[in-house]
């Protein structure tokens, strides 16, 4: 870990809100990777609620790095800047209002274009296919990112789990449709609920993860709990969360975003610093916790892995 890291004072003012100061033991513990976020903590609006509790095995991810040698984000970090605008747009107050977010009971559903249509709750999701941990950088359209340490499951064994038809060519993703848990869906101004989509190819491709859980503890709400895509090679708004619906389809489907905008937030809206969005370059981004931007990657880095899924296509014309 670099060592601005390491040297950022831990602020008692971070230590004594009252979740920490009950588990203080466990964040001292884990101090080595929540120091960066005491900063941007330091800077949140006052009243934007208290610093998120650090999983008790937090500690274990002190020191790794995503395979680029990135550190990761602290859990701070990851858990009070959130893109979620079924609660607010402003990030940090996803957080406070999320907080009492009921993801139990909770059920996904499998259907459309497959043999055997499924609907599955959450805690035989998690028992049927192993979790596995994979740190992604998360890249926002916004020109920021992050480095997450996940966990979840690839999405190809759930949708081989239900053996797609031959005529299955896309997959579309739905959010939970509840205004009373998610306030803003009473707005008539967006195209609620919020939807995503994948070609079943890159749907298949392994990196393509649903994600269940972050630092070793299940999703926090503002996170998406109980559980949300991750295609790290894609803007983060691909990655919808708080998923109840999974269809296969034969036909691109709608996305909340492409629905508003779309010649700012395309369908397939790979990483590429090459294009940049109408309103501002895509060349660099702010990692949260850095002071000095970087290059984005072609992909976001992952273009071993993913561009042969793209070749003939014009990806100028992708946003
Ligand atoms: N349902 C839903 N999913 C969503 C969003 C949203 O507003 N609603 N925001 C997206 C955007 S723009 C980003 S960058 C990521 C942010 O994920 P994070 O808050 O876990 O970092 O979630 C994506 N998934
Ligand atoms: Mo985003």
């Amino acid at each position: 870990m670099d060592n601005k890291y390491k040297s950022v004072p831990v602020l008692s003012s971070e230590i004594t809100p009252k979740p920490l100061y009950l588990n203080r033991r466990d964040f001292l513990k884990a101090a080595g990777i929540l120091t960066g976020s005491a900063l941007l903590a330091a800077c949140a609006p006052s009243g934007s609620g208290q610093p998120a509790q650090a999983p008790e095995d937090a500690a274990k991810y002190a020191g790794k790095t995503d395979e680029l040698g990135a550190p990761l984000n602290s859990y701070e970090d990851i858990t009070n800047y959130n893109n979620y605008y079924e609660f607010s747009t402003d990030k940090q107050s996803v957080a406070p209002m999320s907080a009492n977010f009921k993801s139990h009971p909770w059920n996904v559903e499998v259907s459309g274009l497959v043999n055997k249509p499924q609907t599955f709750a959450i805690e035989d999701l998690v028992k049927m296919f192993p979790q596995e941990d994979r740190i992604y950088r998360l890249r926002c359209v916004e020109a920021w990112s992050m480095v997450i340490p996940w966990q979840g499951f690839p999405l190809a064994k759930l949708l081989k789990a239900v053996e797609p038809t031959s005529d299955a060519k896309y997959v579309r993703f739905t959010t939970l449709m509840d205004s009373s848990q998610l306030p803003a869906e009473s707005q008539p101004f967006y195209p609620w609920p919020y939807q995503e989509g994948l070609r079943l190819d890159e749907a298949m491709n392994d990196l393509a993860i649903l994600a269940t859980g972050l630092y070793g503890d299940p999703l926090p709400p503002q996170d998406g709990a109980p559980i949300r895509l991750v295609v790290p090679w894609k803007y983060g708004f691909k990655g919808i969360k708080a998923i109840v619906k999974i269809e296969l389809v034969d036909t691109q489907p709608d996305t909340f975003w492409s629905t508003i905008a779309p010649n700012e937030y395309g369908f397939y809206a790979n990483v590429n610093p090459d294009v940049p969005h109408p309103r501002w370059s895509q060349a660099s981004e702010r990692r949260i916790g850095e002071l000095t931007r970087r290059q984005t990657l072609k992909f976001n880095g992952y273009g071993d892995q993913v561009a042969h899924l793209y070749e003939g296509m014009d990806l100028k014309a992708n946003y």
